[in-house]
């Protein structure tokens, strides 16, 4: 990999240099081979793009990511009329730092050792060369005094690599995975660096109150830091200064999508969705990457004993399972699909009727539309997390049922339970439980359904994506850019003991509580 120019040289040099810059793992951009060897790049429209789309355009803003190919770095290139940096990552960086640091230590910590994280040094040390060369392009690309977005779990390091080079720039940083509790995070072996190169920020946006609050008890555990409500005071060569913690949670386009679920073409598909399944009564949905903290397995548990035991099936009652690829060569993912699909067989072999199965299984990924039908189509949506950040099927669901009718069964452990008060929430352990809240969810009267909805379409429609992002960028504004409050004493030098609780007391008050800040 060709060394990064300086910075200031670059800057200098170009003139150049962009006042808002996002860092992402993935560019918003998927790379297409063309027939004739040729090739282009095709927008892959997710929720972060549309809502950092018209910031970027705005402030002329850079988008720095990986291709998501194993190959020689992109560089600077123009798509959709998006200025974007293409990062590259050799097959072995693919393999230590992605497949490996990425989504075989830090995702199943981070979403509560479901799965048993493995540490590899040798993996670490591509996180770390990887977070290295991220942070040199932010560095690189940031206009003086830019504001820099840096997005997720893969990139920790980056807000505390690219403070060393560039005092002047304001950073962000939004986890969009749990950060979980000391307890578990106290495993990872390098638990330090992670806290210290994610302090390298101003503003730090988690998902839920509880993850900023296990951030701000990890500062004071593993670093000595103290806390005061959902500040941190780091010390630095610049003098001492305030990284703030709080909660952000993420929403989808909620206009958009609602659109695109009334267009005629959209609601005719749903229909012949429904036709398709044999016009049962109740149309069940679930719609996950296939990873296993989707908690696929308890669902599909509770499904196959309510068919065991009589209370639902075909043909009054079907379930549509859409289970996208993800992480493919990553054991624990090939694991799981092995472990699904013959759930799904087992399932279908013992109830299913020549014209009538119960499980429609789909391991495909879909358009943004037939998506919006398959939500159209169903009464009830199943969303049974063990762990989730968010989760932003929950969302989607709602959007897109314009009449208010339909149901959601949501997990307790997602984000989105602490905002969408009208679902049907469950504990995805308690297989009882479950069984009992699908089979309520399934005989809900529309009234109350329509109560319930209501009063989630009110949430999704009212706090979208695009406030999200603007709620973020303007409490990061209003921070004063490397300011040094008054009368503070640095911890960073000498870490003594935490003020609220000693780095192995007892937990205070912030770590059952939580900070103050919900930001929204
Ligand atoms: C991470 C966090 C957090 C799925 N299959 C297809 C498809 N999808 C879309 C869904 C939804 C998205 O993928 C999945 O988002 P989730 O939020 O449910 O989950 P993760 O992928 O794990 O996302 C999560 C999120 O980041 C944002 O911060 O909410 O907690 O884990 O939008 O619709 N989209 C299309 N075809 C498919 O087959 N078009």
């Amino acid at each position: 990999m060709p060394p990064m120019p300086e910075p200031d040289a670059a800057t200098a040099e170009t003139g150049a240099g962009h006042d808002f810059v996002v860092v992402a793992s993935r560019l918003p951009v998927d790379r297409i081979e063309e027939p004739d060897g040729r090739t282009s790049w095709r927008a892959s429209p997710g929720g972060l793009v549309t809502a950092l789309e018209p910031v970027m355009r705005e402030a002329g803003g850079a988008w720095i990511g990986w291709s998501g190919d194993a190959g020689p770095e992109p560089g600077p290139f123009e798509a959709n009329g998006l200025h974007l940096v293409g990062m590259g990552l050799s097959a072995e960086e693919v393999r230590d730092f992605y497949e490996g640091f990425c989504n075989a230590t830090l995702w199943p910590l981070y979403h509560d050792v479901i799965a048993p994280p493995q540490f590899h040094r040798h993996w670490w040390d591509a996180y770390v060369a990887v977070n290295r060369r991220f942070a040199q392009a932010a560095a690189t690309h940031a206009a003086r005094g830019a504001t820099v977005w840096i997005h997720d779990y893969q990139l920790q390091l980056v807000p505390q690599m690219l403070r060393r080079q560039r005092g002047d720039v304001r950073i962000g940083f939004f986890n969009h995975i749990p950060f979980p509790g000391y307890e578990i995070f106290a495993q990872l072996p390098w638990r330090r660096q992670v806290v210290e190169g994610l302090l390298g920020a101003d503003l730090l946006g988690f998902q839920r109150r509880a993850d900023a609050a296990n951030f701000l008890r990890a500062c004071r555990r593993a670093t000595g830091l103290t806390t005061k409500g959902s500040t941190v005071r780091v010390g630095g060569p610049a003098g001492p200064r305030d990284v703030h913690a709080a909660a952000f949670p993420i929403s989808i386009d909620s206009a958009g999508l609602s659109q695109i679920a009334q267009r005629e073409d959209v609601r005719k598909r749903a229909r012949e969705i429904r036709e398709v399944l044999g016009q049962p009564e109740i149309v069940l949905l679930g719609v996950d990457r296939l990873d296993y903290t989707k908690g696929i397995l308890h669902r599909l548990k509770a499904y196959g004993e309510l068919l065991n035991e009589g209370r639902l099936g075909p043909p009054q009652a079907v379930l549509v399972q859409v289970a996208s690829p993800s992480r493919e060569r990553v054991e624990a993912y090939r694991e799981l699909r092995d472990e699904v699909e013959l759930t799904v067989s087992r399932i279908n072999g013992e109830h299913a009727e020549v014209g009538s199965t119960p499980v429609h299984y789909l391991h495909q990924s879909y358009p943004r539309e037939e998506m919006a039908a398959l939500y159209l189509a169903a009464d009830v949506m199943l969303v049974t997390p063990l762990r989730d950040g968010m989760n932003l099927v929950a969302k989607e669901y709602v959007a897109c049922r314009n009449d208010e009718s339909g149901a959601l069964v949501l997990s307790e452990f997602t984000g989105a339970a602490d905002e969408l008060g009208g679902a049907f929430l469950v504990n995805p352990h308690d297989i009882e439980g479950l069984k009992d809240t699908i089979a309520r969810a399934t005989t809900v009267s529309p009234a109350e359904a329509r109560r319930r909805m209501r009063s989630m379409r009110r949430r999704v429609r009212e706090y979208d994506v695009a406030r999200w992002a603007a709620t973020f960028l303007s409490t990061l504004d209003s921070i004063p850019a490397g300011a040094a409050p008054d009368g503070g004493t640095s911890s960073d030098a000498a870490p003594g003991p935490d003020a609220d609780t000693g780095p192995d007391a007892t937990p205070g008050p912030d770590a059952d509580t939580g900070p103050d800040a919900t930001a929204y």
